[in-house]
């Protein structure tokens, strides 16, 4: 464990500590690199590894990795609970700790290490909310399957269409926080484990008037181990998305009949 100097970059302000949180679920093969990428390519970054018990050893893997590097963490849970669970451990952790950023990131390689400072950029142009977005202008995937770009552009549209957020890619999970939008979007109710986690959070950012900037990144499949994407985790997502839809478009009609200003914040 570092007791993380607070070093300041003079290029990106007060953001002086930075957390990069990387929840694994049977990840062994693939953590070590990203790590190591992460590292490379933020070297003022600390690590958090945040494994959920997984059989394949990737906990033992990751306090290997803290052991050699001070700058590495790990939080050991008892078992699979779901991203968002694990994210919102890891946020308590950095806020715990007084961080500046928390850097959501998969350890699958499909987030590359080698584009967090363009996300870290943004922070000094005003962000409260980064997302590494693969639908915005400049944005792409490599190797994915027509299928899982449909799913994806289509729930993106569906969550536009329902929620009418100026964000073209809300699901994303490669993102930037500062802890002050962490403390103000509130964690405490948060109940969304999948997908949906990462829509939830972007429309409490949103509602709550943060300032939300895309910044286009290259997602690339990832190569080994198994992707944790479920039926589940799809239906969980679409429920969520719907009952939010619903929920605020009532409250525009609610706004339009008491001809409040609201109602045309579509
Ligand atoms: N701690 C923890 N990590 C998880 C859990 N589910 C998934 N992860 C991790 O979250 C990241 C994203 O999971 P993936 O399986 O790659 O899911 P995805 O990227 O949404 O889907 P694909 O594009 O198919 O890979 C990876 O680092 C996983 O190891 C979980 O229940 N607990
Ligand atoms: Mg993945």
């Amino acid at each position: 464990m570092s007791e993380h100097a607070a070093t300041s970059t003079p290029e990106r302000g007060p953001v002086a500590r930075i957390l990069v949180c990387i929840p694994t679920y049977n990840e062994r093969e693939n953590l070590p690199g990203v790590v190591r990428r992460v590292r490379d390519s933020v070297p003022e970054a600390d690590v958090l590894v945040l494994d959920d018990n997984s059989p394949d050893g990737t906990g033992q893997v990751a306090d290997e990795l803290a052991e050699a590097d001070p700058q590495v963490h790990v939080v050991h849970r008892a078992g699979k609970e779901g991203l968002g669970r694990a994210y919102l451990a890891g946020f308590a952790w950095a806020l715990d700790r007084g961080y500046d950023a928390v850097v959501e990131m998969d350890a699958d390689g499909s987030h590359q290490p080698e584009q967090l400072p363009a996300l870290l950029a943004a922070l000094d142009q005003g962000a409260d909310l980064v997302i590494g977005s693969r639908w915005t202008r400049g944005g792409s995937v490599v190797n994915w399957p027509l299928h899982r770009k449909a799913l994806s552009v289509g729930g993106n549209l569906y969550i536009r269409v329902l929620l009418g957020m100026p964000v073209n890619d809300a699901t994303a999970g490669y993102r930037v926080y500062t802890a002050e939008a962490l403390r103000r979007i509130g964690l405490d109710n948060v109940a969304s484990q999948g997908y949906s986690f990462q829509t939830d959070l972007t429309r409490r950012a949103v509602e709550r008037g943060m300032t939300v900037v895309e910044v286009p990144i290259t997602f690339v499949e990832r190569e080994i181990g198994d992707s944790k994407m479920s039926g589940a985790i799809m239906r969980e997502s679409l429920q969520r998305i719907t009952v939010w839809g619903v929920e605020h478009r009532a409250e525009q009609l609610r706004a339009l009949v008491r001809r409040e200003p609201r109602w045309h914040q579509l």
